[in-house]
C-alpha cells in the first residue's frame, strides 16, 4: 500500500486529493492545524476516528512553520509521495501578512524538502509542490506556459517563486523527484469563502434568500482561467507516477472576468444583471427574474456595488494557461467547463442559503459573514 503525506488536507484541494488517493488504495496522512475551533469539516466526511477499524486516513498536528514537527511526522509516516498544498493562500492577505507568508509558503517548502533529505528518503519520496499561475503576475507572454517568465506581483507570489525554484533546486541537486504543478485558478464548492468565485456564489444566493442585500466587489475587470479543483487534483497525482519529475501547466486555456462569472452566476439563479456606472461607481441592477430561486428580489434592486477596499496594492489584470505539454505528455485535458463549475457552487450555496432562510424566519441567528 502506497503512502502518501498531504500538506493542506483540510483546505479545498487537500480534501479532494485525499478522497482520491483513498480511492486509489493509497494510506493517507494528513497535516491538520491547531484552532480553537473545528477546521476539519472539508475532511471529516473521510475520517473514521481513531476508534474504528479503517485507519486509512490519519491527521496529524502540524504546521509548516515547525521544523521539528515536520521532520518527525515526515518520520513517522516515510511517505512514498508528498503533496505540500498547505499555504496562506490568499493574495490579498499576503499584502497584510508578508513575513507570515514567506515563512509558510517559501521556507514551509524548504523545510519539508530538507526534512525529506535529512533523513535520507530522496530516492524513496516523491514530492509534488503546489505552484501557481501567480508566478506570471504580470505577464511577459500570452498564453502562459512553462517557458513564460515569472514577475510576482505580491508576496504570496514571491514567496511560491522561491518555493518553485528550491523544488527545481533539489530535483537538480540531490536527484529527487520533485515537480511543480502551476495551476491556474480552480475552483468548487468547498473553495475557501473569500476567494472571488465563492464570495460571488455565495454572496448572490443569500441576497436571492434575503439573507444578505449586497455584494462588495473588488476589480471586476480582472481576467482569469477557472477549472474545477476535482479535474486538478488529478492531475497532482497524475505528475507524480511518471518515469521522471517535471513541471507543468495545468489550466484550461480559457478566460472569463469576474464581472462575466457574477452574470453566470446571476443566471443560475434565474436573475439577469444590468452593470450600470464606471469605476467605483459601477453597480449592478436587477433587469429581469425568471423561476423561482430568487423570492427576496424584484427588478431594479441594485445587488452588487464596487468597494474599493478589495482592490490589491498590486493587481494581476489577465491570466489565461496554455496546458499543452500536460495534454501532449499526460494525456490530461479538464472535464468540467467553467459553465458546470459555476453551476455546481450556486447550487450549494443556494440549498445552504435556503436552510438558513428557513432558520431565520423562525426567529434563530444565521452565521452570514458578509466581510469578504
Ligand atoms: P486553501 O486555502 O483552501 O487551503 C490551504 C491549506 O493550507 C489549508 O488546509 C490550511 O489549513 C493549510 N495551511 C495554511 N497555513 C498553514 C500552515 N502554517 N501550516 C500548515 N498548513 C497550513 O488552498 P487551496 O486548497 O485552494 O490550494 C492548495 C494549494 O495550492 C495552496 O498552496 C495554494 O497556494 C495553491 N494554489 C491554489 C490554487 C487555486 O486556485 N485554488 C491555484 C494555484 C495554487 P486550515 O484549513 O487550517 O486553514
Ligand atoms: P487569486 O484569487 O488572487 O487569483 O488567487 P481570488 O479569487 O482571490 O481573486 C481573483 C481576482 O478577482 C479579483 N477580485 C476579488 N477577489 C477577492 N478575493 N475578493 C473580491 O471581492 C474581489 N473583487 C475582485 C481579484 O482582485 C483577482 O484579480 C487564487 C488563490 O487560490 C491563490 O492561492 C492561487 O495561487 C491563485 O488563485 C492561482
Amino acid at each position: 500500500m502506497k503512502r502518501a503525506l498531504i500538506t493542506g488536507t483540510t483546505g479545498q484541494d487537500g480534501s479532494y486529493l485525499a478522497e482520491l488517493l483513498l480511492e486509489k488504495g493509497y494510506e493517507v496522512h494528513g497535516l491538520k492545524r491547531r484552532a480553537s475551533s473545528f477546521n476539519t469539516q472539508r475532511v471529516d466526511h473521510i475520517y473514521q476516528g481513531p476508534h474504528t477499524e479503517d485507519q486509512r486516513f490519519k491527521l496529524h498536528y502540524g504546521d509548516l512553520s515547525d521544523t521539528s514537527n515536520l521532520t518527525r511526522i515526515m518520520k513517522e509516516v516515510e511517505p512514498d509521495e508528498v503533496y505540500n498544498l498547505g499555504a496562506q493562500s490568499h493574495v490579498a492577505v499576503s499584502f497584510e501578512a508578508p513575513e507570515y507568508t514567506a515563512d509558510v509558503d517559501a521556507i514551509g517548502t524548504l523545510r519539508l524538502l530538507e526534512a525529506i533529505r535529512f533523513l535520507g528518503f530522496e530516492k524513496k519520496t516523491r514530492f509534488y509542490q503546489a505552484s501557481t499561475s501567480e508566478l506570471y503576475g504580470l505577464v511577459q507572454e500570452t498564453p502562459q506556459r512553462e517557458t513564460t517568465p515569472f514577475y510576482p506581483r505580491s508576496p504570496y507570489a514571491v514567496a511560491k517563486m522561491y518555493a518553485y525554484w528550491i523544488t527545481v533546486n533539489y530535483r537538480e541537486s540531490y536527484g529527487m523527484y520533485a515537480c511543480n504543478g502551476i495551476l491556474f485558478n480552480h475552483e468548487s464548492p468547498r473553495r475557501g469563502e473569500t476567494f472571488v468565485t465563492r464570495k460571488i456564489t455565495r454572496g448572490l444566493a443569500n441576497i436571492a434568500m434575503g439573507i444578505e442585500q449586497c455584494l462588495y466587489m473588488g476589480n471586476m475587470d480582472a481576467l482569469r482561467d477557472w477549472g474545477h479543483a476535482r479535474d486538478y487534483v488529478r492531475m497532482q497525482w497524475m505528475m507524480l507516477q511518471q518515469d521522471a519529475a517535471d513541471d507543468f501547466v495545468i489550466a484550461t486555456g480559457k478566460q472569463i472576468s469576474v464581472r462575466e462569472f457574477i452574470t453566470m452566476s446571476a443566471k443560475e439563479l434565474g436573475i439577469t444583471l444590468r452593470f450600470e456606472g464606471e469605476g467605483v461607481n459601477e453597480v449592478a441592477i436587477i433587469a429581469a427574474i425568471k423561476g423561482p430561486k430568487a423570492p427576496a428580489l424584484k427588478v431594479g434592486d441594485v445587488i452588487v456595488r464596487v468597494d474599493p477596499r478589495y482592490f490589491r496594492p498590486a493587481e494581476v489584470e489577465t491570466l489565461l494557461g496554455d496546458p499543452s505539454k500536460a495534454k501532449e505528455k499526460l494525456g490530461w485535458v479538464p472535464e468540467i467547463t467553467v459553465e458546470e463549475m459555476c453551476a455546481e457552487m450556486v447550487a450549494h450555496d443556494l440549498e445552504t442559503a435556503r436552510s438558513n432562510a428557513l432558520l431565520k424566519s423562525h426567529g434563530y441567528d444565521v452565521p452570514v459573514s458578509m466581510e469578504n
